[in-house]
């Protein structure tokens, strides 16, 4: 690659032309997609999830089979950073590729206080947006946490289709956010669904894939797992219905649950790919996993000092695995140093769409 079609790459999308350096044998338009018919983009997206926290990471003690083979079939990211160590601004420098504090989001949006009712203003265009452009079917299910109010609802981002929640963590099993209200939603509604919050974002997302397998589509999975509250598939709900408290983690337990929450996120991450594999469209379809900010103390971030909210590097530089069989080399490990919001136009550059002026 000379310098001029290197700068291309840079304008194009970072992670773009570190894909295209770490060795795309198909790449050679910087990642474009060029030649190719608009690709799937799946673009999941733990929470909370630390630098030691999996197993291609060095983790002893949490086992992720699915994600360790996205990292030997693909590329691990070594110095990959959220944009900002707590949720909501990693979350809206992600959707607009733009620094969060001009996205107008520059701390969390709580579920209690006046913060409840800002949002990520319609004005911002999201990557969903810019995907729509090439025809795009546009999939969110899980945690959004940039707006409470209806009225910044993924729908209202260019989103087709939102089940999940808005709210910054919901119970597990009962699905009542931090301030005690419901919050699982189809859309514009709330539609209340039974079941584990990691296994209904996982069935959607495989609903998804295969209703639309045979369009371009984008699948973004911003699940749960490993925030708080810590709640493994069979344990008791600590949030109920009339502000009533159930029964919560403490000492050991939480240590138990949170690897439990890893592991199935972990078996998620493998029966989306599964999907993709078995609907014969993994030469086709860019996986990028990664988390919005480092661990809290209930979990690890490696060798790195600081927690989730610390500008030390365990608040902020998490996992990162790329995955996209014939134009990703299996094996490679980068240290090229990238971004969250890096993936704006890296998705824009893998749909062959126009980044926004
Ligand atoms: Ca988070």
């Amino acid at each position: 690659m000379n310098r001029r079609e290197f700068i291309k790459c840079i304008a194009g999308g970072a992670v773009a032309a570190v894909l295209t350096n770490g060795g795309c044998s198909m790449a050679n338009s910087c990642g474009s997609s060029k030649g190719t018919d608009r690709p799937n983009i799946i673009l999941i997206m733990a929470d909370d999830l630390g630098y030691g926290d999996i197993g291609c990471y060095g983790s002893k003690i949490i086992s992720t089979p699915n994600i360790d083979a996205l990292a030997e079939g693909g590329m691990k990211f070594t110095d990959y950073h959220s944009n900002c160590p707590v949720c909501s601004p990693t979350r809206a420098a992600l959707l607009t590729g733009r620094y969060q504090q001009r996205a107008g989001i520059e701390g969390v949006i709580y579920a209690k206080g006046p913060t409840r009712q800002t949002g990520l203003t319609l004005e911002e265009i999201t990557f969903a947006e810019v995907l729509k452009t090439r025809s795009y079917a546009m999939g969110i299910f899980g945690k959004w946490h940039l707006g409470y109010n209806v009225e910044f609802n993924p729908v209202r981002q260019g989103f087709d289709e939102f089940r999940g929640y808005v709210s910054g963590n919901v119970d597990y099993h009962s699905h009542i956010d931090g301030a005690g209200f419901d919050d699982w939603w189809k859309n514009l509604e709330k539609v209340p669904e039974e079941g584990y919050c990691t296994d209904l974002i996982t069935k959607q997302g495989i609903d998804f894939i295969e209703r639309h397998k045979d369009e371009p589509f984008c699948l973004y999975l911003p699940h749960e797992s490993v925030h708080s509250p810590y709640q493994g598939r069979n344990d008791p709900p600590e949030r109920l219905p009339g502000g009533k408290k159930g029964k919560m983690a403490k000492g050991d337990e939480i240590a138990r649950a949170y690897k439990e929450i890893v592991e199935v996120m972990d078996e998620s991450v493998g029966r989306i790919v599964e999907t993709v594999k078995r609907l014969g469209l993994e030469r086709k379809t860019f996986i990028f996993f990664c988390s919005d900010n480092g661990a809290t103390k209930n979990g690890s971030n490696g060798a790195l000092a600081g927690y989730k909210g610390s500008l030390w590097e365990g608040g902020h530089r998490v996992p990162a695995v790329a995955y996209w069989p014939g134009r990703i080399k299996p094996g490679t490990v980068t240290s090229q140093t990238s971004l969250g919001m890096d993936m704006f136009p890296t998705m824009v550059s893998i749909a062959g769409a126009k980044m926004p002026a």
